[in-house]
């Protein structure tokens, strides 16, 4: 991994990206669900809440803050670098259409962690070029939690993991679920998000165990 990275978490293999997101959790089990994501072994939390206000955005990512400080776990707020900044979150996430890298550092300052969502091996490369901290690679599968596109399917994943994963983590996403982790696996990622197969198990915790365990355990 380059020294440039802020990534706090090495090696990154083997890491487990989780995300709330109100499409899935309600406003009153957003701390339960945080909680049982991070005691079941998630590496890393990002707080995703599309088409919500930003005062209760931020009233959210202020919340979950603190849970996420007790179990030394990053908090990233996804599309809002304002949000992230004001409550002092550990990092933010953008899309490929949400502006440069230039323009998020311009708001939170030269040590947050930036990631960036890439949907092929061009925009993965450019992203590692242009200095994100990670990156997410999909949706591998179409999803429902990003309806309306298409799967870009494994194929690349060995690339994109060779090349831009040796530098900073690459995090496969989209339609990932305990019944495919192990093919996806096998298809060369090394680390992982999954939403909706988290968020709407019967227990959320031991399926985040489940996952972890299927990761592998990273040294830390
Ligand atoms: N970006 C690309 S796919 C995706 C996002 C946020 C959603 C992944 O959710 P799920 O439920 O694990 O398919
Ligand atoms: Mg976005």
């Amino acid at each position: 991994m380059s020294e440039l990275s802020r990534f706090p978490i090495s090696p990154v293999q083997g890491l487990l990206y989780g995300i709330v997101d109100l499409g899935y959790v309600t406003e009153p089990d957003l701390e339960k669900v945080t909680h049982a994501l991070l005691t079941g072994g998630a590496d890393v939390i990002q707080l995703r809440a599309k088409g919500c206000e930003t005062g209760k955005i931020r009233e959210w990512a202020g919340s979950l803050l603190p849970i996420c400080r007790r179990f030394s776990r990053p908090l990233i707020v996804n599309d809002f670098a304002e949000i992230a900044a004001e409550i002092g979150a550990d990092g933010v996430h953008i899309g490929q259409d949400d502006g440069s890298l230039a323009a998020v550092r311009a708001i939170v300052g030269p040590e947050m962690i930036v990631g960036r969502s890439t949907h092929s091996p061009e925009q993965a490369h450019a992203a590692h070029l242009e200095g994100f901290d990670y990156i997410g690679f999909g949706p591998l599968f179409p999803t429902p939690t990003k309806k309306g596109r298409p799967g870009i399917g494994m194929v690349n994943i060995p690339e994109v993991q060779s090349i831009v994963g040796s530098q900073i983590p690459v995090f496969c996403i989209g339609g990932i679920r305990r019944h495919n982790l192990q093919e996806v696996l096998s298809a060369g990622a090394k680390n992982v998000v999954i939403v909706s197969d988290l968020l709407t198990a019967h227990d959320v915790e031991a399926a985040t165990r489940e996952v972890k365990a299927a990761l592998g355990a990273p040294l830390r």
